[in-house]
């Protein structure tokens, strides 16, 4: 297409989107579509959810007065359309790289962002803060919250209607139904959105047949006569969306989310109406894109991908197994020796690689929906009942559900394992999805044992050693593929609280004391410095708790300079644990540094650029070691 057909060249902001015309408006949705699968298929990132909403964007930035109306997005990986036309499609081919735009609405980035997202279910009870704080005011511009039908699975989201409901204050909530989250949707509500849509297709069936019936002299009238006393009885059934009129809401819907006449003229009734209404779209995951409608968990995070076969690029890709696969073979495995072995997931069993569990175990297996907190104190429950579960939920995820583990794994001491994938940088999601914070806020927890593996094969036997311990687990693991050692044949549980020496000089300068997946960096850098005639001993800390006191103290004492290394907080991580320790142990003059990250948000860049430019890669630590021998 040249540039002067180009609808989109002529639109930068919502206002130029206002004047257009219905095909001009459809033109544009193609465009964009254009646009978004060219720029994720170099530089990946969520694109079925993204080509889902385009239409669904356009229609309310038609019909809304932004950046004074304020547009909530829930998790905000589907507002690629929304970046496109906000100002950002100039640089919208710098998503998700170092110094570029995020993947995710981001208020720093722009107006039209008015809050940052990444987690699910925030949408609704952000959208009521603004609601009040409008009343406050004296303002009256609208406020819109587009939330998925997986998100609104979260527990907050149902806290957020319920709160709504009852407030009665003027809010829409449009609420982007594709029946998916990552995988099918899971739950009764989504049970329920189907049945509504269902009943759509009955109404249609309904009407065609009374037309029919009508038509049949005598008898007909009859019929017609009893297939209303039927309806009747029915009636919840054909009233769509009664759950949410009973909640309070307007009901507006199910509307056809890929018709812009249709989203256009309906979203501009709902912006006369007053109250709280929920306004049901019905979209499709990756449509427009075929590889993304035919499989849209494949592409609802997606790396870089040939367009023309829709297969991902297989450039850079390591040959080692990644951790979450070795995670998913051995959790089968143990499964399969012992019976009280079950596993959850929070809508992740792709991504934590628990569909080869859910295939092996399905009556074992238990997908929660976007629902953290209720996934680990329904884990308490099982474990209550003498079952080992194991909960496996991103780093960043496990976040909600703090309390549950406090308050209903560790405290009654149950044998819960939560199995954290995506600990440390996770790269291109960034700050919402790095999984930095785990050992800090784990290790302050009494009775939890806090455990990281230096590469896949120790992850095994992490894991071994976490469902055959009996007591409540954090095992966490990075994203992305592992060092390629090789892999023992038989998972073993590895003595609880006891690190290892993995490198002893006899004339070490001093010790690097790693944890996780900073261990390899440091045997890296210990081959740097042996070059340079430093040696050093580098020791694998296995547990942040409990610490291996004899070891660390020990080695303290000896060489009297240390280094810790974490892909984690360092305010409260392994490294404070360490000095912790020291100080406990009333060990003086000894030489501490930690490397690890500060106390600020680490933004998105790949997880290399994250490590060098935080220090914990093999240069940083060698250049700490340089620097703290004084060469
Ligand atoms: C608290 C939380 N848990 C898990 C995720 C991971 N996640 C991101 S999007 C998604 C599915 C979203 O489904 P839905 O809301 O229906 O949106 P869709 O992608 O189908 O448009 C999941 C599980 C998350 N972002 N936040």
């Amino acid at each position: 297409m040249s540039e002067k057909e180009s609808i989109l060249a002529k639109v930068h902001f919502p206002e130029d989107i206002r004047r257009l015309g219905l095909a001009e408006l459809n033109d544009l949705a193609r465009e964009i579509r254009e646009m978004m699968i060219a720029t994720v298929s170099r530089r990946g990132g969520h694109l079925a959810s993204s080509l889902g909403t385009v239409e669904l964007t356009l229609a309310i930035h038609y019909v809304f007065d932004t950046p004074r109306d304020r547009l909530v997005w829930d998790v905000g990986h589907q507002a690629y359309a929304h970046k496109i036309i906000t100002g950002r499609k100039e640089c919208f081919d710098t998503l998700r790289q170092k110094g570029g735009i995020s993947g995710f609405p981001k208020r720093e980035e722009s107006l039209y962002d008015v809050f940052d997202v990444g987690h699910s279910g925030t949408s609704i009870s952000a959208a009521a803060g603004m609601a009040e704080a409008r009343c406050l005011k004296g303002d009256d511009f609208r406020i819109i919250a587009v939330i998925g039908d997986g998100a609104i699975s979260a527990g907050m989201a149902f806290e957020g209607l319920n709160w709504t409901g009852d407030r009665r204050k003027n809010m829409i909530i449009i609420l982007n139904d594709n029946e998916m989250s990552i995988s099918p949707n899971v739950g009764a509500l989504s049970s329920y959105l189907n049945r509504i849509m269902t009943g759509q297709t009955v109404t249609r069936i309904r009407t065609e047949v009374k037309t029919f019936l009508k038509s049949v002299p005598g008898i007909g009238e009859q019929m017609l006569k009893f297939s209303r006393q039927v309806e009747e009885s029915l009636k919840t059934f054909f009233v769509p969306g009664a759950i949410f009129e009973e909640l309070g809401f307007t009901y507006v819907g199910p509307l056809e989310g890929h018709r812009l006449d249709h989203l256009i003229k309906n979203l501009k009734n709902v912006r006369k109406l007053e109250g709280p209404v929920l306004v049901h779209v019905v979209t499709q995951k990756g449509k427009g894109y075929r590889f993304a409608e035919d499989d849209p968990s494949r592409f609802h995070g997606t790396p870089p991908f040939d367009i023309d076969t829709g297969e991902s690029f297989a450039a850079g890709r390591s040959p080692a197994p990644s951790y979450t696969d070795v995670f998913g073979r051995t959790i089968v495995a143990l499964a399969h020796e012992d019976p009280r072995i079950v596993a959850i997931t929070a809508a992740m069993s792709e991504g934590t690689g628990l569909d080869r569990f859910a295939r092996e175990f399905p009556a074992r297996f238990y997908d929660v929906g976007m629902a953290e907190q209720h996934g680990v104190t329904f884990a308490a429950g099982l474990a209550t009942q003498g079952f080992v579960p194991v909960v496996a939920i991103y780093s960043t995820f496990i976040q909600r559900a703090y309390d549950q583990i406090i308050h209903d794994v560790c405290l009654q001491k149950l044998p819960v394992v939560l199995a954290m994938d995506r600990g440390g940088f996770v790269g291109a999601d960034g700050p919402t999805h790095h999984g930095l914070f785990d050992f800090a806020f784990l290790r302050t927890v009494p009775d939890i044992i806090v455990m990281a593996p230096k590469d896949e094969n120790e992850l095994q036997h992490m894991l071994k050693t976490a469902v055959t311990c009996g007591c409540p687990v954090s095992l966490r693991y990075p994203r992305g593929a592992g060092a390629g050692v090789p892999l023992d044949e038989h998972p073993r549980p590895l003595p609880v609280g006891k690190g290892e020496i993995l490198l002893d000089p006899p004339d070490a300068a001093l010790a690097v004391v790693a944890i996780g997946a900073c261990v390899h960096p440091a045997l890296a850098a210990a081959e740097l410095l042996k070059a340079e005639g430093i040696p050093i001993r580098v020791i694998n800390a296995r547990f942040v708790k409990p610490l291996d006191g004899e070891l660390l103290c020990g080695t303290a004492e000896k060489l009297r300079r240390v280094i810790t290394v974490e892909e984690n907080t360092l305010m409260g991580g392994f490294g404070s644990a360490v000095l912790e320790l020291f100080a406990e142990a009333g060990i003086s003059g000894v030489a501490v540094r930690r490397l690890g990250i500060p106390d600020e948000f680490a933004q998105h860049a790949t997880q290399k650029e994250l490590r060098r430019l935080y220090g914990i890669d093999a240069e940083g630590i060698a250049a700490a070691v340089r620097e703290m021998v004084g060469v």
